[in-house]
């Protein structure tokens, strides 16, 4: 795919933002990109993010704009939605949200009202904001409840989170994790939302490229709705999306347009917009659909599998070196090192490995006794260097540096060195690898 981004002698006109585009390209080629949420999309999904789409407004759907001249982005809008439902084999999709977050907030005005109860995942145990966290609109609008891992075992217990269920009686369930390496048992969420009569939402953000390739357990049988970004392991560009397996009908009758809107569906479409947002991203819906198409394609499934061999491999060798890996390992694309035991804390470990082109974020570990400011815990994730063509042996060498800085957080010069040897690794690899 050709596709012109910009005219090259108009960007340098502006100096400034040029210059910043080449300092961050130049951070991302030399460096080790371990943030577990990061991703390097393909020159078409770029392209076609940096597309004369961007020009075009088209508040509502195919068919049904507020605006005229839609007809193109109205086919754009509908491949984007036919190549959703295919990957993810579900009868619904809403390609229009502008992020994960905004996929949620529509999904929360769709199935519940203000001061409803929602059960989430703790964020002080790898949950995320948007799952009822208080300085969110989740833990503002609605009263929170929350579930998390148990200590000794660092993963999920469903029959405690059955007993938090049945004291709180939420009216949605969130199944879902920005910080948990292991895979989730929909299946059990299913039948815990059943037994306390709750909506069942999957917010797979983190594993849905592990998902659509097969390497981690299906939401789309189990859960009312689903929610996902598509910049994660599904390697598209920044944004998200919101998916149904089943249509139902609209449980709420007179919610919207008085009960005349008959399935939930359309009810997640009024939720989206105008419910949250306005006029959708059409460049990006455009790239969202080359995305989905790139995940169709068999070579994505092997990618995902590397994902998977690369952190298994990191976490491994981070147990062999003494390092506490919370739960003991890892079933998909990333683990927490939990750093209590070699004196270190998770803001000083980020900082360190920043110095040495190694990027990680700092991260609360279960039963944290620092703040999220400090945290205990660092999280590291393979997306991004598998993208990059990273295989075992390098992922290996790689651990040994974070090691190295790790345990000489204070010393520059050992810093230095492993800086160089950093940017000696990823030098000559291409952001996106095509192979
Ligand atoms: N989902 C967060 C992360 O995992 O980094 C960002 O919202």
């Amino acid at each position: 795919m050709q596709i012109i981004i910009f005219e090259k002698k108009k960007m340098l006109f502006d100096k400034e933002v040029s210059s910043l585009i080449e300092q961050e390209k130049k951070r991302q080629l030399d460096g080790v990109e371990l943030i577990a949420s990061e991703n390097f999309t393909s020159s078409e999904v770029m392209s076609v993010t940096g597309s004369i789409l961007t020009n075009k407004y088209a508040e509502g759907y195919p068919g049904k704009r507020y605006y005229g001249g839609c007809e193109v982005v109205d086919e754009i809008e509908k491949l984007a939605i036919e190549r959703a439902k295919e990957l993810f084999n579900v009868v619904y999709a809403n390609v229009q949200p502008h992020s994960g977050s905004q996929a949620n907030t529509a999904i929360f005005h769709s199935f519940l009202k203000p001061g409803d109860k929602i059960l989430g995942f703790d964020l002080a145990h790898g949950g995320h904001l948007t799952h009822g966290s208080p300085v969110n609109f989740s833990g503002r609008l609605y009263q929170a409840n929350f579930y998390g891992v148990q200590k000794e075992s660092g993963v999920l217990d469903y029959d405690n989170i059955l007993d938090i269920a049945k004291k709180v009686r939420p009216n949605m369930i969130i199944a879902g994790a920005s910080a948990y390496s292991r895979d989730i048992n929909y299946e059990n969420f299913r039948l815990i939302a059943n037994k306390v009569g709750a909506f069942l939402l999957a917010d797979i953000s983190h594993p849905s490229g592990l998902i659509v390739s097969g390497l981690h357990s299906n939401p789309v049988k189990h859960c009312d709705v689903i929610s996902t970004t598509t910049h994660k392991t599904l390697r598209g560009p920044r944004g998200g999306l919101i998916l149904m397996g089943q249509d139902f009908e609209n449980p709420f009758g007179e919610r919207y347009k008085n009960g005349k809107l008959k399935m939930m569906s359309s009810l997640i479409d009024m939720g989206v917009f105008p419910g949250n947002q306005g006029g959708p991203l059409e460049h990006v819906i455009a790239a969202k659909a080359v995305a989905f198409k790139e995940c169709i394609n068999t070579s994505f499934k092997k990618y995902s599998s590397q994902v998977i061999k690369n952190a298994k491999a990191m976490s491994n060798a981070f147990k062999s070196l003494g390092y506490d890996v919370v739960s003991g390992g890892t079933d998909n694309h990333l683990f927490l090192l939990d750093l209590r035991n070699k004196n270190v804390d998770g803001k000083s470990a980020e900082l360190a490995l920043v110095k040495a082109h190694i990027t990680v974020n700092k991260n609360m570990v279960p039963f944290d006794d620092k703040s999220p400011f400090i945290t205990s815990g660092i999280r590291i994730g393979t997306p991004a260097i598998t993208t990059r063509g990273l295989l075992e042996n390098e992922v290996l060498k790689i651990v040994e540096l974070i090691d190295e800085v790790i345990l000489n957080v204070n010393n520059d010069n050992i810093i230095k060195k492993v800086s160089n040897e950093v940017k000696s690794i990823m030098k000559d690899r291409p952001l996106f690898n095509e192979n």
